[in-house]
């Protein structure tokens, strides 16, 4: 990932030519997703960001090295990539083949976007939500709130077919392991004034603090009204990639309450004071602060993970897991040999999460 600074007077003619680009040929939805994205990719700070950049923040740089496509399996066959082997608790670095595989004999659910008021930012917020396949209101689901990374939006997961997200639930929930699961990807970026925009600053990260507010009061009471979903820890979980792995280390610590089941994949710097290449971070919280309240609710499954090869948030996971461990605070820390800021680490977080909470639940 590369930054530049770039004058104001070139930001102006890529926004130009990005909306010239956006009234030429797109449907009506893209249109839609592109415009959300044009507006957080303008410049805030003082660096100056490729679009492309951006992307690779907000969801993950593309992979250089991506994994094997599996080979689709025909419809109507049960044929798996893998040979599947009985689940133990250990930690799979790589998400396996078998679980990001497109089945002939799995249907996969579809994202939608939706909108919610939002009284924490006084304005309606787009989310996509995953509905499984055979989604129905007769049936009761838990709930994965999932937090994209900086200059994101609700679109940068479902965006972007590589995270395999689609495929991660549908097969290990038709494998069995866990149970169909509604995924919201909500826009993580919960400002009050509809034209502030994200960057690497102080000010335009407060709207990223202020998302536990939003989803707490505004966003997760709506899907539970709106979506049949099983509620209470147990049937909810978080987890959140890079800014939104920060966040759900911040949220974690705050509402340990709300969630049974926590993945920080590649977490971003900023819950302890820092500085690193991009900007000063006061912190939301001191070290010492860094652990559940005495007698707090904990998670059953607190992940943090990272790919040995970050090479935007390096080792800043790894300094959560040692804080989180010099104070005492249960948590399942583990390394992907090799994995950038990417999909990777995206596919693997995911993973893993799923498969603790397979082991969790059955046991
Ligand atoms: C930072 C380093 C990385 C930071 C945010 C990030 C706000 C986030 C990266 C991402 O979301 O991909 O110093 O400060």
């Amino acid at each position: 990932m590369t930054l530049k600074k770039r004058s104001k007077k070139a930001a102006g003619i890529l926004a130009m030519l990005t909306i010239a680009v956006l009234l030429c040929g797109c449907g009506e939805k893209k249109r839609e997703e592109m415009k959300v994205e044009e507006k957080e990719t303008e410049k805030f700070s003082e660096y100056q960001i490729d679009p492309e950049d951006k992307v690779s923040f907000a969801s993950g740089i593309t992979d250089k090295e991506e994994e094997p496509t599996p080979t689709p399996t025909p419809a109507g066959t049960s044929e798996a990539v893998e040979e599947k082997e009985p689940l133990t608790d250990e930690i799979i670095e790589r998400c396996p083949l078998s679980v990001t595989a497109t089945r002939g004999n799995v249907r996969y659910g579809e994202f939608k976007h939706a909108v919610y008021h939002s009284e924490t930012c006084g304005m309606e917020r787009g989310y996509n939500i995953l509905l499984p396949a055979d989604y129905s209101e007769e049936k009761k689901y838990p709930v994965l709130y999932l937090l994209h990374g900086i200059f994101g939006n609700e679109y940068s997961f479902s965006g972007d077919s590589s995270n395999k997200i689609k495929e991660i639930v549908g097969n290990m929930a038709a494998d069995g392991l866990i149970d169909e699961t509604i995924i919201v990807c909500p826009n993580m970026f919960a400002a009050w004034d509809p034209d502030q925009k994200p960057g690497f600053d102080a000010e335009s990260c407060l709207p990223y603090d202020n998302f536990i507010n939003d989803l707490t009061n505004d966003l997760m009471p709506y899907i539970e009204e709106n979506y049949p979903v099983l509620t209470g820890r147990e049937n909810t979980y978080l987890a959140g990639f890079s800014m939104g792995g920060r966040e759900t280390i911040y949220i974690t610590l705050k509402r340990p309450e709300l969630f049974g089941y926590v993945c920080a994949i590649s977490a971003a710097p900023g819950v302890v004071a820092t500085t690193d290449k991009f900007m000063s971070h006061a912190g939301q919280m001191e070290e010492s602060e860094m652990h559940f309240e005495e007698g707090a609710t904990e998670p059953n499954v607190f992940i943090i993970c990272c790919g040995t090869s970050d090479s935007v948030v390096g080792e800043y996971p790894r300094s959560y897991h040692e804080i989180l461990e010099t104070n005492g605070c249960d948590h399942i820390w583990y390394e992907i040999t090799g994995a950038d800021h990417d999909n990777n680490a995206i596919r693997s977080g995911l993973y893993n999460l799923f498969k603790q909470i397979s082991l969790d639940k059955k046991a």
